[in-house]
This record gives C-alpha cells, structure tokens and sequence, in this order.
C-alpha cells in the first residue's frame, strides 16, 4: 500500500486529492493548521475522518514536518498548503511569503533529509505568469513568469526551489502549475463561489445585491476534482517535470455572472455593484492554458465550465434551503 502526505490537506484540492487517492488504495495522511474554530477547520474532510491521518502542523514548524515525513516515510508528498487568495496576499504580503515561499522550501529539505526517494508535487499556479502572454493567446510550460501580485511572486519562489532542488539533487520533484480551479468545496470569497452563492441567495429572496470587483479580466476556470487527477499522473510519471493544466477556455468573471444568473432566471445586471475595495493593487487580466503537455500523458478534464458551474449551484441550492 501507498503512502501520501499532503499539506493542505483540510483544502479544496487536498480533500478531493485525498478521495481519489484512497479510491487507489493510498494510506493517506495530511498536516491541518491550528485554529480557534475546529468545526469549520475539516469541514471538507470529516466524511474522511475514519479513512486518512491527520496531524496538526504546518509548513512553517519545520520541526513537526522532519517529526512526521521521519515517522510515515511517505512514498509520495503533495505540498498543496498555502495562503491561496490573490488580494489578500496584498494585505498580507509577508504571511503569504513565509508560507509560498519559505514554507515550499521547509517542505522540500525536510523531505530530501527523510524521505528522498520519495516523490514531490509542488502545488505551482498560473497567478506566476502575471500578464505574459504567448503570441498565440495562450500561457504554457514555458511563457515567462512575470507575476503581478504579492502570491503570485511567492509562488515563483516555490516554482524555482523546486525546480533547483530536483536538478540540484536529482529527486524528483514536480511542479503542477494549475489554472483556476473550483467546485462546490472552494472557499467563498473566490469569485466563482461568491457568485454562485449571492445568486441563488438572491434567487431565494435572503439577498439584494452583490458586490464584485473587476469583472472584465478572464480565467481558465476547470474543476478541481479533474485537476487531482492530473496531480497523481504528474506523479506518476518516471521522469519528473513541469506541466500545465488548464482547460484552453477563457471566461471573464462577466460571462461567468452572466451564466448563473441566467440559470437561475435572473439577469446579473439588476444586482451587481463594483466595489473598488475588491480591485486588485495590479490585476491579471488574462489567463489560457495550454495543456497539451499533459493532455500527451491522457489527462482530461471530464468536467465543461457550464456543468462545473451547474454542480456548484445545484449545491447551493440544496445547502441554503436545507438552513
Ligand atoms: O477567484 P479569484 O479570487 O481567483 P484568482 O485571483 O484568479 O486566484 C485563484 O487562481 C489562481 C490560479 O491562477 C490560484 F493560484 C489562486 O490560489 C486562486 O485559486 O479571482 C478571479 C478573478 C480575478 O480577476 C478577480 O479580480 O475574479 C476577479 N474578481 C472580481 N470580483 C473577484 C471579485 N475575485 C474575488 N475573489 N472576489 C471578488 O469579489
């Protein structure tokens, strides 16, 4: 049997990573910080509780990961922890620097020390390539990263320690450099999320109006539940590398207001407000991934961003009328 270690693990990615893996016969454990309201804290993975191990810790207390990577000797480690909202790492650009930054590195020379045959996957994101653009319209392994927010310059960190770390010492490590990804588990100050949500709120008369900042920039938005998957294949590959994963569609935030709204019988115009305090310092105004490379190993994704966007408001709509 398999062993997986993920940090990250009470997230959005590391609970759907932890399905699929266990779902392939993984022992799988994973770090959860510490916080002063537990109840929320593994939310997305209580219905797991009984499957997979689960430890407090942190990529920052060095100590516990040496601690846990001794103990379990994981086959494969997921580093999916972070501080993962673009804006607030304005707010808080030093927090989102210790933990995508110095917590990758924690990560990985805990790892080479403990564990090094075992593989790597850095959690690397399509916020480093900032607003480089191919000629061709889209964002690929190797467009120049040139980020524009506080996150987006920590995760370049990450991306190149890696990177060095594998070619330095011959492990092997990966980078997934992951395009937006949603579902009914992402956080709800995401802008898919808060959108779906405020909709069907508005829908069911609990909410007038919904403040939105930038509408006009656009994303490859895919399903997280796709994107695990291409995590454990990047794994699985003998060679280590870097690869893309993306949908190659574009959607601004615009169009994508336009679709829940309208599925709901509503028009997005009668109900949204801008609020410049949502505007980023710099915006990233356009993201398109190509795939291919990863497409090359058999990765695809199954869900469309219609029927992703179709689960995450039948979601809502089944958690608010519940309450
Ligand atoms: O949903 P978002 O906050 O995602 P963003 O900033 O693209 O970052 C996500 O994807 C990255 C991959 O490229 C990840 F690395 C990162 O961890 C995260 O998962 O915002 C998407 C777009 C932005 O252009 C933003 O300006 O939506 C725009 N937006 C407009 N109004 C808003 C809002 N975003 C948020 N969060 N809240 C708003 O009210």
């Amino acid at each position: 049997m398999k062993k997986a270690f993920i940090s990250g693990i009470a997230g959005q990615d590391g609970s759907y990573l932890s399905e699929y893996l266990l779902s392939l016969g993984y022992e799988v454990h994973g770090i959860v910080r510490r916080n002063s309201t537990p109840e929320h804290q593994e939310s997305r993975i209580a219905h797991l509780d009984s499957k997979i191990h689960t430890y407090y810790g942190d990529v920052l207390d060095i100590g516990s990961i040496y601690r846990l990577l001794t103990q379990i000797k994981p086959d494969e480690i997921y580093n999916l922890a972070a501080q993962s909202h673009v804006r607030i790492s304005y707010d808080n650009p030093h927090l989102t620097a210790y933990n995508n930054a110095m917590g990758v590195l924690n990560m990985l020379d805990a790892y080479r020390q403990c564990c090094p045959n075992a593989k790597f996957y850095q959690a690397s994101s399509s916020e480093m390539f900032g607003n480089s653009i191919d000629a061709d319209g889209y964002q690929r392994e190797t467009t120049p990263l040139n980020p524009v927010s506080p996150y987006g310059c920590a995760k370049v960190y990450g991306y190149n320690i890696t990177r060095n770390y594998r070619n330095a010492y011959k492990l092997h490590v990966c980078n997934g450099i992951l395009f937006n990804h949603e579902s009914p588990r992402r956080g709800s100050n995401f802008v898919t999320n808060k959108v779906v949500k405020a909709a069907v709120r508005i829908k069911l008369g609990l909410q007038d109006k919904l403040q939105l900042g930038n509408m006009d920039s656009y994303r490859d938005w895919g399903h997280s539940k796709d994107y695990v998957k291409a995590m454990h294949l990047i794994m699985k590959q003998p060679e280590a590398g870097d690869y893309v994963v993306a949908t190659g569609k574009a959607h601004s935030v615009r169009e994508m207001c336009d679709y829940v709204f309208k599925r709901l019988g509503l028009n997005y115009e009668d109900y949204i407000i801008t609020d410049e305090k949502l505007k980023r310092a710099e915006e990233l105004d356009y993201l398109r991934g190509d795939a291919n490379r990863i497409r090359g190993l058999g990765w695809q994704p199954e869900y469309t961003f219609e029927s992703m966007l179709d689960e995450m408001i039948d979601y809502w709509i089944n958690e608010i009328k519940i309450k």
